[in-house]
């Protein structure tokens, strides 16, 4: 799916920008005046307005969600940074961060337009660009020349110029000559992303010159790391490539793990004496990948392959690896449950952890969901617990970890947050049934600590032996 244009589209060839207006344009964003709006205040949009604000640029902060609107306005905001509620709050306090749900306003008061909407991919796991088409019609009504307009989200090969498009046909003014656009995708993971804006190199990809000029000049305004030129579209494929890599080396590490459970032999070990190697990295195994990132992107490079009448291998196998771990997760379990012999009843299952990744409270595409309402179809009675998400996926909840655990069989360590590393094993073995499994799917617990203290341990990527 593609952002719908008509049939003009933005020059090819390079047009030179009216002096004045880009000279004014460079002026305000060294000067520290010009006026920005950040569009769809998420994880990216949030951190990115309050450092533009901090750096002393009056900043509008828009997203159509009255609600998060009104808790970031009146402080309330619950949020995953430390860091974040202070520095909103003092931003916000000044002034120097307004948020509205009023894109129009926000556009025509701005001199710099920044684009931070979602952009998912549907079930069939192609582009889903309607944020981004929605913020484009509306930011296309109402831009003036002048305007630089700079998408932040994560997009497939050619959106940026689509979006030049989009907004030339919404506005009747002409990209490179009376506004500018540019891409400048966010490297940022979430949970750290008021340091990692700052400090991560940026990639800035105009569609000109004057375009990739202004945009390297306002994001180096905010940013310690390096800030790299280049074009729109080498810049999208770039920011696809970083997370497939990703992707395909946690398979990679995922497939080892499954090997070594086959071959007796433990994947961490395995992992810590190839990266020894000063030229290997190889990422952690885990139950499955989730979050609005790893899962996603490879999704756009594969749609842009598609579209190019390519099969991208790697990347495919990657995915179903990948998408393949819950399942073998749910194995591990089952091999748990079996360990601990006849039983009467139903089994009970403690799963700990819903969000995605350690320390963020999003369960975004987590693997914990397919586990657990595959224990629950199986007829287990799971509990769930996690000291940051809400999320527990139709499963009961417990308020703490002691109160989850009780009275259980089994204990599946789905996500790695440090409550759950420093576990006291010997008071909660007391508390669980007569025979006691651990499913460890981060390999956060040391597997003779568990088993002295009288679980049947059961680790991802760890062989029990012949
Ligand atoms: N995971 C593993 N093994 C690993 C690392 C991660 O199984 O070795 C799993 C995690 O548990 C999680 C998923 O992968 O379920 C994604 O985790 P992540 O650590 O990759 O975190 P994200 O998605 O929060 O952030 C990624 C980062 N990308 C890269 O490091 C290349 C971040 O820097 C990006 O800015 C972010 O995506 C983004 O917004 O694109």
């Amino acid at each position: 799916m593609s952002i719908p244009v008509a049939v003009r589209r933005s020059a090819g060839g390079e047009r030179s920008p009216e002096p004045d207006l880009h000279a004014d344009l460079l002026r305000k964003i060294r000067e520290g005046t010009a006026r920005i709006a950040v569009i769809g205040l998420g994880h990216v949009g949030l951190p990115t307005a309050v450092l533009f604000a901090e750096a002393g640029y009056p900043v509008a902060g828009v997203d159509a969600r009255e609600d998060l609107v009104r808790s970031i306005a009146s402080g309330s905001l619950r949020h995953d940074e430390p860091a974040m509620t202070a520095r909103l709050g003092t931003v916000v306090g000044a002034g120097s961060l307004r948020v509205t749900t009023g894109l129009p306003a926000a556009a025509k008061q701005a001199d710099v337009i920044i684009i931070c909407v979602q952009t998912p991919v549907t079930k069939n796991r192609t582009p889903d660009l309607r944020f981004l088409t929605r913020a484009c019609r509306l930011l296309g009504a109402h831009l003036s020349r002048g305007h630089l307009v700079v998408l932040e989200s994560t997009v497939p090969p050619g959106t940026t110029r689509e979006v030049a498009s989009l907004l030339e046909q919404r506005s009747g003014l002409t990209s490179g000559t009376d506004f500018w656009v540019a891409h400048c995708p966010e490297r940022m993971a979430p949970g750290n992303g008021l340091h990692e804006l700052a400090t991560n190199p940026r990639l800035i990809g105009g569609l000109d010159h004057a375009g990739t000029q202004a945009a390297a000049s306002l994001f180096g305004r905010v940013s310690k790391g390096e800030v790299i030129t280049t074009t729109a579209g080498t810049a999208e494929l770039a920011k696809l490539a970083e997370n497939t890599y990703r992707a395909v080396n946690i398979a990679f590490a995922n497939e080892l793990a499954v090997l070594c459970e086959g071959i007796g032999l433990n994947v961490a070990e395995v992992i810590r004496l190839a990266n020894s190697h000063p030229r290997v990295r190889i990422h952690q195994p885990g139950p499955g990948v989730g979050g609005p990132c790893v899962p996603k992107d490879p999704n756009l490079l594969l749609h842009a392959a598609r579209k190019n009448r390519l099969r991208l291998q790697v990347v495919l196998a990657a995915r179903s690896t990948n998408d393949r771990m819950p399942v073998h997760v749910g194995g591990l379990i089952g091999k748990a449950l079996a360990h601990l012999g006849d039983r009467n009843g139903t089994p009970r299952v403690a799963v700990l952890g819903t969000a995605y990744k350690a320390g963020v409270s999003s369960a975004l595409g987590s693997p914990s969901e397919q586990v657990i309402r595959e224990l629950m179809a199986s007829g287990a009675d799971v509990v769930v617990h996690d000291p940051c998400s809400r999320e527990t996926f139709g499963a009961r909840a417990a308020g703490t970890l002691a109160e989850a655990v009780t009275g259980s069989d089994c204990i599946v360590i789905m996500t790695d947050h440090d409550e759950y590393k420093s576990m006291d094993l010997a008071s909660l073995r007391r508390v669980m049934t007569a025979g006691a499994a651990i499913v460890d799917t981060r390999r956060i617990l040391n597997p003779a600590d568990a088993a002295g203290c009288g679980f049947s341990y059961f680790g991802l990527g760890i062989g029990r032996g012949p």
